[in-house]
């Protein structure tokens, strides 16, 4: 190691990711750790709970927390997982807020600025998704946030095209204090396998599925068992749906669609655990299972604080 290297302040510190749905919030976590672990989708309301991610270089160690869109609550798990995001805005070091490019500031926007208000943390406003736009109109949209807030600073990136996001990693380690190595530098994330198998057969039933239905829909694990030699993992997996007639359509003509949904996220969990998978798919019908307590909880919605 080199005496500057050796000399160099560590930098690490806790970083939130918050938006409104649909912003990129996690698509730009996992560009940023250079890893897939969070689900992504164009649906609105993708992710559910908190999810911790880990990027260690020789700078520092930047802690990620990808978070629920910030939305109005229409059931218990939307309720669930604004206090997920809320809970999350204490503590952290940083905060980085996603927005798309535009020169209007809505309703939504508006709400979450009067939230930052609020919190005494730095917060960076990231525009995402500047491969939609003409680069001369950036600045129009920096400048239409700039009056609002006085932002640590303002990043324009594309998390799809990987756009300007080295920039900002730069900026954040300029705003992490200096501090400790809180994991070690092969820790990626705080998901168990088990979870993440779970959201990703959720991730195709999103992406393969039209409208309402991946709304309502939640995947339990039932089973996940390595076979002697390493060589294959068995996974049973249910996914719960709101309605008899959503189950039909999850299954499909024939089961083509289940059939659809299981081979897309075979092929994710392959590449997770680097070993071949022998998926089973069900699907099980619980009526209003997103305004239950009891049901929110069994099926993994759980405060991260608890
Ligand atoms: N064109 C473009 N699309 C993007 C970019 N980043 C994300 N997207 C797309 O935007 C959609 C939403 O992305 P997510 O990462 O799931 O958004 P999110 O903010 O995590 O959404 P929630 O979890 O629902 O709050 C997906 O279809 C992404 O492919 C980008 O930089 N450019
Ligand atoms: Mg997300």
């Amino acid at each position: 190691m080199s005496d500057t290297k050796k000399n160099a302040t560590f930098r690490s510190g806790f970083v939130a990711l918050i938006g409104r749905p649909n912003v990129g919030k996690s698509t730009l976590m996992n560009r940023l750790i250079g890893q897939k672990i969070a689900i992504t989708s164009n649906k609105p309301q993708t992710t559910r709970n908190r999810i911790q991610t880990v990027y260690t270089d020789e700078r520092g160690q930047i802690i990620f927390l990808d978070t629920p869109g910030i939305h109005k609550a229409r059931n218990k798990l939307g309720e669930y997982m604004a206090e997920v995001t809320e809970s999350t805005l204490k503590d952290v070091d940083l905060i980085l807020w996603l927005v798309e490019p535009t020169d209007y500031i809505g309703a939504g926007e508006q709400a979450i600025l009067a939230r930052l208000r609020k919190v005494d943390t730095p917060v960076m406003l990231v525009i995402n998704k500047i491969d939609k736009v003409k680069k001369e109109e950036i600045l129009r949209f920096i400048d239409v946030y700039r009056k609002e807030y006085d932002f640590a600073a303002i990043v324009p990136v594309s998390a799809l095209k990987g756009e300007n996001t080295d920039d900002l990693t730069d900026t954040i380690f300029t705003y992490l204090p200096e501090g400790p190595q809180y994991y070690d530098e092969d820790t990626v994330t705080d998901q168990p396998e088990r979870q993440i198998a779970a959201e990703m057969i959720r991730e195709k039933a999103l992406r393969n599925l039209e409208d309402e239905i991946p709304h309502g829909i939640a995947v339990l694990i039932d089973r996940m068992k390595e076979r002697e030699g390493g060589t294959l993992i068995d996974i049973d997996a249910t996914i719960i749906c709101e309605r008899e007639s959503h189950k039909g359509i999850i299954i499909g003509k024939k089961g083509l669609m289940l059939k659809k949904i299981g081979t897309d996220a075979r092929r994710d969990i392959e590449m997770m655990t680097g070993t071949k998978i022998n998926l089973k798919l069900w699907v099980k019908v619980k009526e209003n299972w997103r305004d239950s307590d009891s049901l929110i909880r069994n099926y993994g919605y759980r405060d991260p604080e608890e």
